[in-house]
């Protein structure tokens, strides 16, 4: 049930029942035709070929490959193992520059293979990784940069990719957010060496666990190839150090079905936008992320920022307003990998090099969207920030009480 707030006194904060009884939360999955997902189920099952290299799996990469206009897609079984075989199988070692504010996952799939991620500070315009801000941190031992498009919108390939062919560094770009997007009116998945994309339960498309590298580089897709099934050429035959990161068919048959509806669950959450877009509008302090009309997002993230003097009140307070009423919107990806361990005891001092990043990741809020979510949640949502804002001092000063009464 949803409870609509009309009323400053209404706010859970104060003690009113929440708006909503069940948790609304980010990146509630997407479902497809659940009918498709169970005949896929009862062919794998009669077939008796659950995992390596199985028709559904092959079906999902040549989808894969063709939505992103890529000749080779290598499917996963997560975006973090794929990106771990993509660095490992493009020889990254020493040190590789990536941004700080992404997911912890694109760090950790370098420091896991020993390699030190070093972290470059973002264009608070966009998000993305700040090209002006690599080359300083180019030393002897730098073999690569991982650009990361994040919220879907494509970083600055043009400028990273000048940069790399000047030092003869590889680029990598952790696409996880930008499968269906384009960038500069291309599709994502052609930039750079390769991308790597996350299939994962919570992605606009999902296959449960998941993920891809997709490339058009064929020695490069056949040695990843090699990568994700321990190195097996054949039976008997091991020709490459290898692991096993592939994805088994029922996975497949979840990302099947789920790429079969890809055009509505975008066409959802480009509503849901637009519709948060429209409520937020009048709303002081409060600014949804623009996506760029040009290119084709798939708008699976719904972000704003708090300007804590215009709106009043900070990004915190304002998660804690919506906690109450259920809402569990949150604060990717605060406090930005450098503040996270091991990191943060690596490089105690990252942060002064990353004043737009620590800047950016305390004001950002990520709201529930997908097709979990309906206009009328939206307005519910909205209505809450609105009243709150109302009276910032009285939310602040409640705020304060419940921490006090805190045992
Ligand atoms: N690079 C980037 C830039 C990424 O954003 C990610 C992943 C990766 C690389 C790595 O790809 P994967 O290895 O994950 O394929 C979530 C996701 O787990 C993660 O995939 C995603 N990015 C990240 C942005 O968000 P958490 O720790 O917030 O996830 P989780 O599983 O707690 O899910 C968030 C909320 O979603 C839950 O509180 C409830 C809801 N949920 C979740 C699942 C799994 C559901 O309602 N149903 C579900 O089945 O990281």
């Amino acid at each position: 049930m949803t409870r609509v707030k009309l009323a400053f006194d209404d706010l859970a904060l104060f003690g009113a029942p929440p708006a909503f009884d069940d948790l609304l939360h980010v990146g509630r999955p997407n479902v497809g035709d659940p009918q498709r997902l169970h005949e896929r189920i009862n062919t794998m099952l009669a077939n008796r070929w659950l995992s390596n290299d199985g028709p559904l799996v092959r079906e999902f990469e040549r989808r894969v490959a063709e939505a992103c206009g890529v000749k080779h897609c290598l499917a996963m079984c997560n975006g973090t193992i794929a990106l771990e075989i993509a660095i490992r199988a493009l020889d990254l070692s020493g040190e590789v520059i990536l941004p700080s504010y992404t997911f912890v996952a694109t760090a950790h799939a370098l420091q896991w293979q020993e390699i030190t991620p070093v972290f470059c500070d973002m264009d608070p315009a966009t998000h993305n990784i700040d090209p002006s801000k690599i080359e300083a941190l180019i030393t002897p031992s730098t073999t690569g940069i991982i650009g990361v498009h994040l919220w879907g919108r494509g970083c600055d390939t043009d400028a990273i990719e000048s940069i790399a062919a000047k030092r003869n560094l590889a680029v990598l770009y952790d696409a996880a957010h930008a499968f269906g997007c384009t960038h500069q009116g291309r599709r994502v998945g052609g930039f750079g060496r390769a991308e790597v994309l996350s299939f994962h339960a919570t992605k606009f498309v999902n296959s449960g666990e998941g993920g891809a590298v997709v490339t058009n580089d064929d020695a490069l897709a056949e040695k990843m190839r090699l990568m994700r099934n321990f190195g097996f050429v054949h039976f008997d035959k091991v020709n490459h150090i290898g692991t096993n990161g592939k994805m088994c068919e029922l996975s497949a048959a979840m990302g099947l079905t789920s790429l079969d509806s890809c055009g509505d669950f975008v066409a959802v959450n480009r509503r849901n936008y637009l519709h948060y877009c429209e409520q937020l509008r009048q709303v002081r302090g409060i600014t949804p992320i623009a996506y760029d009309s040009a290119e084709t997002p798939n708008y699976q993230y719904v972000v704003i920022e708090v300007d804590e003097p215009a709106a009043g009140l900070s990004r915190d307070e304002l998660i804690e307003l919506m906690f109450a009423e259920n809402i569990r919107a949150r604060r990717y990806f605060w406090p930005g990998a450098h503040r996270m361990e091991p990191y943060r005891s690596y490089f105690p001092n990252a942060h002064l090099m990353l004043s737009e990043t620590e800047r950016v990741a305390a004001k950002v809020i990520v709201l529930p969207t997908g097709t979990a979510i309906g206009p009328s949640d939206i307005d519910a949502i909205c209505a809450i920030m609105r009243l709150g804002l109302l009276d910032p001092a009285r939310v602040r000063a409640r705020i304060k009480e419940r921490a006090a009464a805190m045992p």
